[in-house]
């Protein structure tokens, strides 16, 4: 089918000499590095594919940056982060800390760590963090769909450490999305492979195309950044037809539930409304309606088979995933939002505000100088409203 053919053209390996943009610092010695080469701290100003040649430490900085979100330490948490970041689109390893000295967010505390690693092969701080108690906990129970980090808190707090701890609590009540979250939590925990996601692709092009002929599905997220795995499958439905999509989402569950595909189904209508933005809220989730799914995926629908767990039998496995449907004219701003890296949208709603005075979200662009939205077809267009060069989807695994 189209959809994925198109996403798989835009995810598959991309040619060495067009991979990063943005090359090492080839400097002859004594010579001034040029300024064209400087890595920018602005994500969305670097190309960052999904190989990533400083995972040993981007590792090690998302390990500190959980802890420090889990300790509500979030300027702490956000520093890590752009710190994996930067090292992420660097087409080279870093073998010592100088040859960093000219890369921006990286600070003491980042270059301590790299330091250690570098000299011990590992991190006392990072191995602290990976054996306390708490933390351990705590991403254990947000590890369950549902689940997020107060609620962890909340019963880490009551002395429960383990999901059985969880589960024979009398005093717990578990809200609908977490009794799925545990019911399927073997498969859910387990990463969805390229071939379980075009397999789930297939599903919901079947279940569109039965209500409308001018449905859009588009694939967004990891996959269309050209992961290999992701956490769940996320999808945008719409119809070329403007006011047409509003039924979409029910009509879409309606049609799995009637197939028996349906283990678990979230649905939020729409709360968007044009008159109100632009929206000031940073990383609010938009208001488009969307749908958080769990569906049942058979075997016999996947190349190559399932991802399954040694031992596992049954064929078939849950699968997480997303929908979001929002008008067709709102289209190439959900699109470049939900493509994600969450990085990747942190610092091009950054860049639009801090450099060129306007405000991005998943609805639209607004001009503060011109006072102005700014329309957009596609995502280039938006990259071009912002002065950037436009970065491929498989270029902003930031
Ligand atoms: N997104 C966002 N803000 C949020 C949630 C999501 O901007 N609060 C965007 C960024 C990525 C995209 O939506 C899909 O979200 P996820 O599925 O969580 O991320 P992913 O990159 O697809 O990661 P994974 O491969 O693990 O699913
Ligand atoms: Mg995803």
């Amino acid at each position: 089918v189209s959809w994925f053919t198109d996403s798989m053209r835009e995810g598959r390996p991309v040619p060495v000499e067009t991979k990063h943009l943005i090359q090492p610092l080839a400097t002859p010695v004594g010579i001034d590095p040029a300024p064209v080469n400087k890595v920018s701290q602005y994500a969305c100003q670097r190309r960052t594919t999904t190989e990533n040649n400083n995972r040993i430490f981007t590792d090690a900085f998302e390990v500190l940056a959980e802890h420090y979100e889990f300790n509500d330490l979030q300027g702490r948490c956000l520093a890590f982060r752009r710190a994996a970041s930067v090292l992420k689109s660097l087409p080279w390893a870093v073998r010592c800390v100088e040859a960093t000295q000219d890369l921006p967010c990286l600070g003491e505390h980042t270059t301590a760590i790299m330091k250690e690693i570098l000299q011990h092969g590992r991190s006392f701080e990072v191995e602290k963090i990976l054996s306390d108690e708490r933390c351990r906990t705590l991403k254990l129970f947000t590890s369950v769909f549902g689940v997020g980090p107060k609620t962890a808190e909340k019963w880490h707090r009551r002395g429960l450490r383990s999901f059985s701890d969880v589960l024979a609590e009398p005093g717990i009540q578990l809200n609908r999305m977490q009794q799925s979250g545990f019911l399927h939590y073997g498969d859910i925990s387990r990463a969805v492979s390229r071939a379980e996601a075009r397999a789930v692709g297939n599903i919901i092009d079947e279940a569109v195309h039965v209500i409308t002929p001018n449905a859009i599905l588009a694939l967004t997220g990891g996959f269309r950044r050209g992961k290999e795995f992701g956490h769940d499958v996320d999808f945008i439905v719409t119809t070329a037809e403007l006011g047409k999509e509003k039924s979409l989402l029910i009509n879409i569950i309606d049609i799995l539930k009637k197939q028996g595909l349906l283990l678990f189904s979230d649905y939020q209508a729409s709360t968007f409304d044009i008159s109100k933005l632009p929206s000031h809220r940073f990383e609010a989730m938009d208001h488009f309606a969307k749908c958080f799914l769990i569906l049942r995926l058979e075997a016999s629908l996947v190349e190559g088979g399932l991802q399954r767990a040694e031992g596992d039998s049954r064929d078939w496995r849950a699968v997480r995933v997303d929908l979001v449907s929002p008008p067709v004219d709102r289209y190439a701003y959900t699109l470049l939002g939900w493509t994600g890296s969450r990085m990747f949208e942190r610092d091009l709603r950054r860049f639009a505000r801090m450099e060129r005075q306007m405000l991005l979200d998943n609805h639209a662009l607004y001009d503060k100088t011109k006072k102005e939205f700014l329309t957009a077809t596609t995502e280039k267009d938006i990259f071009d409203h912002l002065g950037l060069e436009y970065i491929e989807p498989w270029q902003r695994n930031a």
